[in-house]
């Protein structure tokens, strides 16, 4: 009687006899580590019991013998989980002389082999299965239903209370299990439903056609919801990438099943920028990452540029990253197999080597396949990555040359900055005026307290097509970083930023458009915070001035042109068609476009910034027609007002 702490928190509760304490001795060192078998005793080592138990019953469903399980939060704060599958063995253990629903609930891995040669691959982050939970379990109650008769035994702190018993007849089966944590183990008692549900739903993925509910039973109006995938991990891509614009019709799909694994594969790509890959094995999620997603991502690399090369789209010296290849994507890696090896330092890395080639081969084959089938897709697919490639280039070029040529170090303000009085950046706005006599009319008409103008002189740099030196060096580009103060790439502070707006103010015409654009597209890629906190507006000029007598009208479009006109009967009018800025007197420009009493602003999103910058990024070195096409057709590119 070596441990006596142990034994004496045993006499606390109940009385013992010989066979109880021989039964708890094989679980007693679950009770004195939990840690060690559950991973903690917080509110995560108390859902682990939860997981612990499902994975027997996913276990009996990969078998094929389970298609429902149900888990029940009780009102007392108990678990029940219920599922329809062989039921554990009810007959006599032929050397134990206990029963084997008894030997599994109180011997440490008693699971696997023993009742025959079931599929055995699900398993919790420590698989320690029933008997764990048991030992953990203040009580805990399992029923079998089986050939026709329904078992019952209770257990408390793992001691049997009596042997497995006949209850009576029944046309059910399965196993049901209710547990009861200990308070004496666990920090807290509480489960959180959305937890559950999360992990739960999780799992009917990751199993297509697995049924699982869910139901808490502690609320007023109890909460039930049951999760079903035929479509299993296409339909979990596509649950991931809802309300997502995506490149494939349905997402890919490969799988590949031997005798002692399984490799399912679907992934699909949206135009957003964010990567999510989540790589499972026996359903637990490998956070860590490991050999399958290893094979994976390198294999996407691989082909993705092989298709790109032998297809013309990728020049013979350009070469995809992984990253590229990456952006935008969603993946579900889903292996299941005999012998995992768990590494690292939670245990969630996947170590089976035999798995990067297996994983690999399969997406050669079947995604490799699939880019030939369908060409169109591909080269969109292909596209997109190069323009993944060439954003990753500037971003990394920016942060290299502004650190080398001291950019930001440059405190002079630019000549041609005409500065605004008011210290204070948030009352503080910046006019971008196309062209120098705009420009001057602007600095006339302004209200010099709270706006400054930069005048924008010559042809602004496509940041897309130009290298980063020449961005860099361009005048434009230059003035508008020292007036702005805040930076550029990651280097950006919004803290410096010197005006709280900044507002393009280009010609209504399709040169304006085409500078707003490039303007945005330098904002998109290099200042991206600025949009994204709503510091960017498009200032809007009328178009025609219509003068009745000595009144004076702005119309800003053609309808609003054609309802005054109409309004006013057209007596005697002189109407002025504005080709640009420079038309207008200083007067005329602060009444219509400056005067933030009457002016209307258009705020920048970030949508219209990727836009722009993805349709330049499409255009490239394409035909100039169907530039200047979409140039007129993305003229009204902004749109959300601000008055
Ligand atoms: C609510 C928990 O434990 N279901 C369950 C467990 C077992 C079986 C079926 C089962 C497995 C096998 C054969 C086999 C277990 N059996 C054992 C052991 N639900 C729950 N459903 N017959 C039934 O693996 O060959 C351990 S778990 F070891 F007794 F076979």
């Amino acid at each position: 009687m070596e441990d006596l702490i142990s034994k004496e928190e045993l006499s606390k509760s109940t009385k013992y006899t010989e066979a109880d304490i021989q039964v708890l001795e094989g679980l007693e060192p679950v009770r004195k580590r939990p840690g060690m078998y559950i991973g903690s005793t917080d509110k995560r080592g108390l859902h682990h019991l939860v997981i612990e138990i499902i994975d027997n019953s996913v276990d009996e469903a990969l078998a094929g013998y389970c298609t429902q399980i149900d888990v029940i939060i009780n009102k007392s704060g108990s678990i029940t989980v219920k599922d329809n599958g062989r039921g554990i063995p009810c007959g006599m253990h032929p050397t134990e002389h206990k029963s084997a629903v008894e030997v599994v609930l109180t011997k440490l891995h008693a699971g696997g082999k023993f009742g025959g040669e079931g599929y055995k691959i699900s398993g919790g982050l420590h698989g320690v299965g029933l008997s764990c939970v048991n030992a953990l379990s203040e009580k805990l109650e399992v029923t079998v239903y089986q050939n026709g008769i329904e078992h019952y035994q209770m257990y408390r702190r793992g001691v049997p209370q009596a042997p497995l018993q006949e209850v009576g007849p029944t046309d059910l089966r399965g196993t049901t299990v209710t547990f009861y944590p200990d308070p004496e183990i666990f920090e807290t008692l509480e489960f959180d439903y959305n937890e559950l549900r999360n992990r739960f739903r999780e799992i009917a993925f990751l199993n297509r056609g697995l049924s699982i509910s869910i139901e808490d039973q502690r609320q007023e109006n109890p909460v039930k919801e049951n999760f079903k995938f035929v479509g299993g991990i296409v339909e979990f891509v596509e649950y991931l990438s809802k309300n997502k614009e995506c490149i494939f019709p349905k997402p890919v799909y490969v799988d590949v099943v031997n005798k002692t694994n399984e490799v399912e594969i679907a992934f699909q790509y949206n135009n957003g920028y964010n990567e999510i890959i989540n790589a499972y094995a026996n359903n637990i999620n490998t956070e860590e990452g490991g050999t399958h997603l290893e094979g994976f991502r390198n294999s996407l690399t691989k082909i993705i540029n092989d298709y790109g090369k032998n297809n013309k789209i990728l020049k013979e010296s350009e070469k995809l990253s992984g990253d590229d290849v990456r952006e935008g994507l969603t993946a579900i890696i889903s292996v299941k197999l005999r012998n995992p090896q768990f590494e690292g330092q939670t245990k969630t890395k996947l170590g089976n080597s035999e798995m990067r080639k297996i994983v690999s081969d399969v997406m050669q084959e079947k995604f490799g396949e699939y880019l030939e089938e369908n060409p169109v897709i591909a080269r969109e697919l292909v596209l997109k990555c190069i323009t993944a490639k060439r954003a990753r280039d500037a971003a990394r070029n920016a942060r290299e040359l502004t650190r080398r040529k001291g950019v930001l170090d440059s405190t002079t303000l630019p000549g041609k900055l005409a500065d605004c009085t008011e210290k204070d950046p948030e009352h503080c706005e910046i006019y971008l005026v196309e062209g120098d006599s705009a420009g001057g009319t602007a600095k006339q008409g302004r209200d010099r307290k709270f706006q400054a103008i930069l005048p924008l002189r010559g042809k602004i740099l496509n940041v897309e097509k130009a290298s980063l030196h020449k961005v860099l060096e361009n005048a434009i580009i230059k003035d508008m970083i020292t007036a702005f103060g805040c930076g550029i790439s990651s280097e950006f502070n919004e803290e410096k930023l010197r005006y709280n707006k900044i507002i393009i103010m280009t010609d209504a015409d399709v040169d304006g458009s085409h500078i707003r654009i490039l303007l945005l597209t330098f904002f998109f890629r290099f200042m991206q915070p600025l949009i994204e906190k709503g510091h960017v507006y498009a200032a809007q000029p009328p178009l025609y001035k219509v003068t009745v007598g000595k009144d004076n009208y702005y119309c800003y479009s053609d309808e609003e042109l054609n309802e005054l006109l109409d309004s006013l009967g057209r007596p005697k009018i002189v109407l002025q068609r504005y080709k640009g800025l420079g038309e207008m007197t200083a007067e005329q420009l602060w009444e219509t476009t400056m005067n933030p009493e009457k002016r209307i602003l258009l705020k920048i999103t970030m949508e219209d910034a990727a836009q722009a910058d993805e349709i330049f990024s499409k255009l490239m070195g394409e035909d100039p027609e169907l530039r200047r096409e979409f140039i007129e057709l993305n003229a009204t590119l902004v749109k959300e007002l601000d008055v």
